[in-house]
């Protein structure tokens, strides 16, 4: 074991600086009370929401997700796309492609206070049970 890295996460480059402080440290910041119960989930969801990449984009359904979080562009943020967003987290999307993820990790709460974590459509069928391999060490 030694002090090496906090998430088993298969295979995956952790292309942002910040994820790797964010994956354990921010972990009681971004829970809140419909939030996934364990933080393995949730560290689960966003791999495979985002592969832990600030800079993915997903276009769905005449929607774009943004970010690690794949906040949309309908609900919680704006862009300069025509689709009129109710923009309740009050921020431009393109916030979330950066590697300051406070902004992000804010709207990614309200979005569990409104939504619960199964607004990240991959925690039930992948992120439920069998939840090991995303351990977080204490460092
Ligand atoms: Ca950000």
């Amino acid at each position: 074991r030694g002090g090496s890295p906090s998430v088993a996460a298969p295979r995956s480059p952790l292309r942002s600086a910040r994820w790797s402080g964010f994956r354990c440290h921010h972990w009681t910041a971004s829970s809140s009370r419909s939030g996934p119960k364990r933080k393995e989930e949730w560290i689960c969801t966003i791999f495979h929401s985002s592969g832990y990449d600030t800079q993915t984009i997903v276009k769905n359904n005449g929607k774009t997700e943004y970010g690690l979080f794949q906040i949309n562009n309908k609900m919680w943020c704006r862009d300069n796309q025509i689709l009129p967003s109710r923009n309740i987290c009050g921020i431009s999307c393109n916030k979330f492609l950066d590697d300051d993820l406070t902004d992000d990790v804010m709207c990614a709460k309200k979005i569990l206070d409104s939504e619960g974590i199964d607004y990240w459509l991959a925690h039930k069928p992948l992120c439920s049970e069998k939840l090991e391999q995303w351990l977080c060490e204490e460092l």
